[in-house]
């Protein structure tokens, strides 16, 4: 049996600083994050997750994933889209954000299968020439446990991400940016009920995201987004 496919998971850059009970003579060294909830639904799905680091040419890593996981994280530097930062944006990481550019360039022309998540289906966006809204504070529920469900997604019955989910799903709601203008090639999938975008496909290549978080829900473990990026994975590997 073939081994098990990697899927490359992205993280971020912080420092030591950052780290409770780290060694303060460590406060300005490096640090790379990655949120452990992602790795254990690849694993669930049966792939091998494998954090990608910053700083390394990324298409060394597309070269030799079988799968991308573009994870959620601080929002995307607005003048990526054409826009200026309006105060209620996030600081951005510009390292991360030219980072994950670079990788999504190369994963796409390898045709690798992604999957967005949160921040991730907004860079998939932003690359493929869309645009965000830069706050939408009722999608930003941050008072409750990340697993729970605040609100329903309707998703288009011709899709692959109904094939997965099916038609109706409710979810959970973290963000506060959205999609405003779509990106190219790219469709919308999903929508929650005020009309905003949480879940789009591409409609050539092998790539879903969505704007809630499967790895913080409940069902994280058998969620059928990772089950389907370890499937395309296995079936797209050289
Ligand atoms: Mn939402």
């Amino acid at each position: 049996m073939p081994p098990a496919p990697l899927i490359g998971i992205t993280g971020k850059r912080a420092s030591g600083k950052d780290l409770r009970g780290e060694l303060k003579v460590m406060g300005d060294v490096d640090l790379d994050v990655f949120w452990g909830d992602y790795a254990q639904g690849i694993l669930a799905a049966g792939g091998i997750p494998v954090f990608l680091p910053l700083g390394a040419d990324p298409i060394k890593y597309v070269e030799r994933i079988d799968g991308l996981l573009m994870s959620g994280g601080a929002d995307i530097e607005p003048e990526l889209y054409g826009a200026d930062p309006i105060p209620e944006t996030f600081n951005p990481e510009p390292v991360r954000d030219e980072f994950e550019t670079a990788l999504l360039k190369s994963a796409l022309q390898y045709e690798i299968p992604i999957a967005g998540i949160c921040r991730g289906l907004q860079m998939i966006n932003v690359h493929t020439g869309g645009s965000l809204f830069q706050d939408v504070p009722t999608h930003a529920i941050h008072d409750k446990p990340p697993s729970s469900q605040v609100h329903t997604v309707s998703i288009d019955k011709d899709s692959t991400l109904a094939d997965l989910y099916g038609t109706s799903r409710n979810v959970n709601s973290l963000h506060h940016q959205s999609i405003d203008r779509l990106g190219e090639g790219l469709r919308v999938t999903a929508w929650s009920e005020d009309g905003g975008i949480e879940g789009i496909e591409h409609k050539s290549l092998p790539v879903i995201a969505v704007q809630w978080h499967p790895e913080m829900m409940d069902t994280r473990d058998s969620d059928p987004l990772f089950k389907w990026l370890v499937n395309e994975a296995k079936s797209n590997r050289n």
